[in-house]
């Protein structure tokens, strides 16, 4: 057990369905390492039933019923309240999963563990990540290509490595948490946070970048030697929506939902998705924001003094 590969995810349980994808791609590139897959999950909007919860964590159980994985399941639900003054950004809570990593230290026995995005695909051995030495680091995370407008050494949350025991030791919850109030609202509040506590403290270990990689900014490069792939940016198509191949290397994405049970579920979004006319009014907006970026200035200035 001390010596198998941990991974984690942090999720509204709408999304165990998303994780459960990213959690495939990782278990079908291993060899015969050992895995252990952490779903943290706290159901933020009260949207969820208890039943349906349950469906899915037996569901994802079953799925990967093999000896060498083991699933573990952690309700956040009466934990989050210790996340209560963080400035969440407009997101708001949206951005309320995205903290929940936070807790590990609370929930996984483990000396250390990756968190991965719901948006991510993994296509190498994970153990190639799990095994490098970030030394007396806290987190390891990368800088991907495309954040460069945020700020030089601005890293992406997507794919966080964490030295839990260290974390510990450190007892950088709470310390990170109190950071976090003092912090200016920030709409990639988690990772903001992360960043901006840690880079201070140079306790950042920063992995290659092809380990977190927006597939969509290096067309140049083969979506075989991408080994993380992370299909991000709320202007860009998530695979599970992308009727229209408009997200590059969306097919690798659906190469593992085809191996969930919730396969059906996706297509059956999909369909629902393309005979509701907000997606029509959403690929319009960003068509208009592409072509005319003032209009759409205008239009949210007008949407604002009606409301
Ligand atoms: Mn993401």
């Amino acid at each position: 057990m001390r010596n198998n590969i941990n991974i984690m995810f942090a999720v509204t349980p709408d999304y165990l369905k998303y994780a459960t994808v990213t959690a495939m791609s990782a278990v079908k590139n291993l060899k015969n390492e050992k895995i252990n897959i952490h779903f943290l999950y706290a159901d933020i909007y009260n949207k969820i039933s208890s039943i349906n919860i349950f469906n899915y964590t037996e569901s994802i159980k079953n799925t990967f019923c093999n000896k060498n994985i083991n699933i573990y399941f952690y309700d956040c639900s009466s934990m989050i309240q210790i996340l209560d003054g963080q400035n969440m950004g407009m997101w708001g809570e949206i951005s309320l999963s995205h903290y929940l990593y936070f807790l590990a230290e609370k929930l996984i026995d483990a000396e250390k563990v990756i968190y991965l995005d719901t948006d991510t695909i993994v296509n190498c051995n994970i153990s190639n990540i799990y095994n490098i030495d970030i030394k007396d680091n806290v987190v390891a995370m990368a800088k991907p290509s495309g954040l460069e407008s945020m700020g030089k050494d601005v890293s992406n949350a997507g794919v966080v490595m964490i030295n839990l025991k260290k974390w510990k030791n450190e007892k950088i919850l709470d310390d990170i948490l109190k950071f976090g109030k003092t912090l200016k609202k920030s709409n990639f509040c988690a990772q903001a946070l992360l960043h901006y506590y840690l880079k201070g403290r140079n306790l950042i270990y920063y992995f290659d970048a092809e380990y977190n990689i927006f597939p969509h900014m290096y067309i140049e490069k083969d979506i075989s030697s991408m080994k993380i792939l992370h299909y991000t940016g709320y202007t860009h198509c998530r695979p599970w929506r992308d009727i229209d191949h408009c997200q590059r290397g969306s097919d690798l994405w659906w190469k593992y939902a085809r191996e969930t049970p919730f396969y059906e579920d996706f297509i059956y979004d999909i369909i629902d998705r393309k005979i509701d006319e907000c997606i029509l009014t959403t690929t319009l907006k960003y068509k208009l924001k592409k072509k005319f970026p003032k209009l759409v200035k205008i239009y949210r200035y007008i949407k604002k003094f009606y409301k």
